[in-house]
Parts: structure tokens; C-alpha cells; sequence
């Protein structure tokens, strides 16, 4: 050969998000990858904090964990850049068999710029922040302030370009960038040259996006203007620094919500005002090219709260990943709702041994037991990760939460088959009214491999899959269900088969770490 190999040749390709038929998978090393995540505590970005942090991920065992890097770390004089954490946590998550997600706090750490460096965050001049219709100058960025988009994605992109140099193993699969971004105590920038933008045309790409006529903000959006006037700009701010981001390297990139509430969400300002709320998705998808999704952040400990959060934001062009969750015992089971709804990955907040807590978001403290309630869930499908994600891109995953007051669940698998998910009741025999558990703990999920075949697992409820067909219900027996894990390649590690008492009233799933795969039959 004439010329010589490029010398990344025998990298790993670049990961990436991919969408087929509405559904989505994130592809690592070339294959769908499922994220079991674990995001560390907000100022657990230096090397000595990490001390506290790999305990935590030891117990946990996430494959992939979430750590800030702040502009004001990388940055801290202007143009002179250090990028000696991120080489620090390269190598640690390499140590601990980790891939990494990094979330980039610059302009907006949850409507403020705190983590910026204090040459942006002190210079209210070169770098204005939202002035309030009645003159209040809040700490919350303006979006429309081109010299805060040239030094942020500045920063962004000499941060990818490093990326690119030190990680052709792809220890890092996604990138952050912005943290919670929107603006709170306020609808949107009031200044004057906001206020001369939000007097003339909407943008023809977002006319075209919603089928809206041509206008000022105010003839096209009426009472949701100022709102949407501020997500679209700020979408647009983000959208540029991921820009420049990905022109050096690539990654995929996504924009996390401070949520608002799914049923009453009050004003703007009182959330995040201009952030990826669940009004204001479309906006983003048209602002926001080069963002590969939306995700929620999801402190709502309520079951119908969590899981139309989850539906929201599951979309045919949104891919639902459950970015930061709390850690609260209560949290852990709606990993299977997630999974349910097609996510590429889930991630609980707040993990490390920092001693920090964010309750009554999170746990009143992060212990090994706490831990436990989440390690559980990475333990029973961590070894099927890699087939459950492509099974997901497939649509053949089906995943459930228990719903207090709900100790019966059915959920249509496909024409054949339903799979019936019972709370609280004893593993052996039982007839009457399923109580439910005493907590709320149970989930269950369906993972279809085949036709009449299933790999299932769960943990504190019964599952059973009935044919839909009385006919061919009462005739219904299993061929097998095996007991077992798979191993690094992929392969089918047989550990003992399940049959009499254990099979003879549904699949019984308690905190043990059980994987099976089934195959049904009929007689
Ligand atoms: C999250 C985290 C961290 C009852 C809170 C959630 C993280 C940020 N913000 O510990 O700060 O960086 O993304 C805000 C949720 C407020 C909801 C209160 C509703």
C-alpha cells in the first residue's frame, strides 16, 4: 500500500447516536451501548475528590460515570488553558473500567454563571447577564451576548480538540455541554438588544418547524413569546458552542432539563425559563442541529409524575436518557420504566463518599445502603447490557415500575403475548388480592429474543407472560427457563434451570441477582 495507515487507525470508531424507525441507540465501539450511569456530586471535579468517588463506583458498579469540568478550572486565565483533571480522570475511569460522560458547567450551571471564570463571571460588561423587564440585572447569562458564545465555545472546543488528542480508546462516549441551562426570577432578557431581537421576525426555521405565519415573537407565540423567545436563544447559544465542539471531535452531545412540573407547571422563571422543558422540545429540536437529545433530569419521586416525564421526552426524534435521577431508595425501580421507554441509559445523582446530600432530592445520605437499592438494578442486567440495547433499538424491550395501588400490571409484549407483573404477593402459590409491596420496589422487564423466547429479570415482583389467545393460554407451558448470565463476549453462561415451585406460579423475583431466559410453549 501506497500509503500509510492514519495513526489512529486501530481506534474504536467515534461514538455516536443513531435513529431507526423512531427509535434510538448510542452506539459505542461501533454497537448499541446502554448507559448504567452514575453521576458524582457537583464540586467532585479535582483530583483529590475523586478519592471519594471511586469507593462509591466500586459498590454501584455504573459502566459509564458522569463528572463536571468546569470552565472556570480549564480556563481560569484567559486563553490559557488546562486541561490536567480531564488527563486525571482519563486515566482513573480507565483504571476503574469506566467510560465517561463529561458535562461542561460554563454559561449556564443551572441558570447561573458560577462556574465560569471570574474574568466572564465578573465582567458583567463584556458578558451581560438578563435584565428583568422592570430593570433587575439577574446572575443568569444573557443568550444573545455574542462575546459570552465566542469565549464559551472557544473554551468547548479547545476542551474537544484535547479530547480528541488524549482519548482515541473513547473512554469518554457523550459530552454535556451547559448544566440545567435556563433562567430563573425571570421570563427572559429585557435589555435593549434583546428587546430590538424579540421585536422582529421569527426565525424561518422555527416558522417552518411549528407551521406557524410569519411575525414579530409576539404575533406568532402571543402569551408563550417571551418563553419561547428565550429557549429558542439559548438553544441556539448551546447549538453553537456544540458546534464548534463537535468540528474538533465529534461526540455525541445532549442538553439536560431542570423539568417542570408535567401536570401544573407553573410560570417560567419559577423554572427554569428558556431551558429544554417539555413545552418548549420543538424549539430546541429546531434551534439545536447539532444536539443529540433532550434529557430529563427527574427528581419527581410520584409514579405518574416520573413516567410521563419518561414519555415526554421518548420521542421518534428524542432519545430518552435519563440524565440525572435522585438517589432516594424510591428512584431505583423506575430504571425499568426507563428501560421501558426505550432509554439509552439512566443515570442516579449524587455518587461519591464527598458526604454530601441533596435531600430531599436525593437520600439523606449517601451509604453502601443506599447504594444498594441502584446496584441492584446495574447487577441484574449489567451482563445483558449490550443485547438489551440493541433489543431496544429493535423495540423489543418492555420494562415496568410498580404504581403504588397498583399490584397488577399488564403490558402488551407483542400480538402473541402480554406480560403480567404482580406486587407484593409470596413466591409460592397465592389467590386473592395482590397487596402489592409495602414500598413501592418492584420492577420487572421483558427483553423478547426471539419469537416465543424471553430473557427476564426484576427484582421484588412475579412476572408471568400469557398468551394473548385463551386458547393457546390454556395449553401454555414453558420449554425452559434457564438460569443465568452472560459473559464478556456475549455468551450464554448456563447456571441452573428453573422448574417446579420455582416456575409453577409465575417467574419470583426478589432481591436476589437473577437473570433467565425463557422459552414458552404450548402442549
Ligand atoms: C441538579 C442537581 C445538581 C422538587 C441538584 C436539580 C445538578 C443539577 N439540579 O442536586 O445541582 O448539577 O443538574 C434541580 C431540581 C430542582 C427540583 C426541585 C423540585
Amino acid at each position: 500500500m501506497a500509503l500509510a495507515l492514519p495513526a489512529n487507525a486501530q481506534t474504536a470508531p467515534i461514538p455516536k447516536v443513531v435513529t431507526k424507525d423512531g427509535r434510538h441507540a448510542l452506539l459505542v465501539d461501533g454497537a448499541p451501548f446502554l448507559v448504567l450511569g452514575a453521576q458524582v456530586n457537583n464540586s467532585s471535579n479535582y483530583p483529590a475528590a475523586l478519592d471519594d468517588v471511586w469507593p462509591a463506583i466500586d459498590m454501584l458498579k455504573p459502566n459509564t460515570v458522569m463528572v463536571p469540568i468546569a470552565w472556570e478550572q480549564v480556563e481560569a486565565e484567559e486563553g490559557r488553558f488546562d486541561f490536567s483533571f480531564v488527563d486525571t480522570l482519563l486515566a482513573q475511569a480507565r483504571a476503574n473500567k469506566v467510560r465517561l460522560v463529561l458535562l461542561w458547567f460554563a454559561t449556564w450551571k443551572n441558570n447561573g454563571p458560577n462556574y465560569a471564570p471570574a474574568w466572564v463571571k465578573l465582567d458583567n460588561t463584556r458578558f451581560p447577564r438578563v435584565i428583568t423587564a422592570d430593570g433587575r440585572t439577574l446572575n443568569s447569562m444573557s443568550p444573545h451576548a455574542q462575546a459570552t458564545l465566542d469565549a464559551d465555545r472557544k473554551a468547548f472546543a479547545r476542551l474537544m480538540r484535547h479530547l480528541k488528542q488524549v482519548d482515541l480508546q473513547r473512554t469518554v462516549i457523550m459530552v454535556q455541554p451547559q448544566n440545567e441551562p435556563g433562567t430563573y426570577g425571570g421570563v427572559r432578557d429585557f435589555s435593549p438588544l434583546a428587546q430590538k431581537q424579540f421585536d422582529s421576525a421569527v426565525p424561518q426555521a422555527l416558522l417552518a418547524k411549528l407551521g406557524k405565519r410569519p411575525g414579530t415573537w409576539k404575533q406568532v407565540f402571543g402569551a408563550d413569546a417571551d418563553e419561547f423567545f428565550h429557549a429558542w436563544h439559548i438553544a441556539r447559544f448551546i447549538d453553537q458552542v456544540a458546534e464548534a465542539g463537535k468540528a474538533e471531535y465529534p461526540l455525541p452531545m445532549y442538553i439536560n432539563a431542570a423539568l417542570r412540573g408535567p401536570f401544573n407547571p407553573g410560570q417560567p422563571g419559577q423554572y427554569a425559563s428558556g431551558g429544554p422543558t417539555d413545552n418548549v422540545l420543538d424549539i430546541y429540536k429546531a434551534a439545536a442541529p447539532h444536539i443529540d437529545a433532550l434529557t430529563p433530569d427527574i427528581y419527581m419521586p410520584e409514579y405518574t409524575h416520573y413516567t410521563t416525564v419518561l414519555e415526554r421526552y421518548s420521542r421518534p426524534d428524542n432519545a430518552l436518557f435519563v440524565s440525572e435521577t435522585g438517589n432516594r431508595e424510591e428512584y431505583a425501580r423506575y430504571f425499568f420504566s426507563a428501560l421501558g421507554e426505550q432509554a439509552i441509559g439512566w443515570s442516579p445523582f449524587g455518587i461519591d463518599f464527598s458526604k454530601y446530600s441533596n435531600w430531599p432530592l436525593g437520600a439523606k445520605a449517601m451509604t453502601p445502603e443506599t447504594l444498594e437499592d441502584f446496584a441492584l438494578n446495574y447487577r441484574l442486567v449489567a451482563p445483558a447490557a449490550r443485547l438489551i440495547a440493541q433489543a431496544s433499538f429493535d423495540g423489543k424491550v418492555r420494562g415496568t415500575a410498580e404504581q403504588p395501588g397498583k399490584p397488577v400490571q399488564t403490558l402488551k409484549i407483542d400480538e402473541r403475548w402480554n406480560m403480567v407483573v404482580t406486587y407484593g404477593v409470596p413466591q409460592f402459590w397465592f389467590t386473592g388480592e395482590p397487596p402489592g409491596n409495602p414500598q413501592p420496589i418492584g420492577r420487572a422487564l421483558v427483553v423478547q429474543i426471539g419469537p416465543d423466547e424471553f430473557l427476564v429479570t426484576g427484582a421484588h415482583a412475579r412476572i408471568n407472560i400469557n398468551a394473548s389467545e385463551p386458547k393457546r393460554g390454556d395449553r401454555q407451558i414453558y420449554e425452559y427457563v434457564d438460569e443465568g448470565t452472560y459473559d464478556v463476549d456475549g455468551k450464554w453462561v448456563f447456571r441452573r434451570r428453573w422448574n417446579g415451585d420455582q416456575t409453577d406460579y409465575g417467574l419470583n423475583f426478589s432481591s436476589a441477582t437473577q437473570l433467565l431466559r425463557v422459552k414458552l410453549a404450548s402442549y
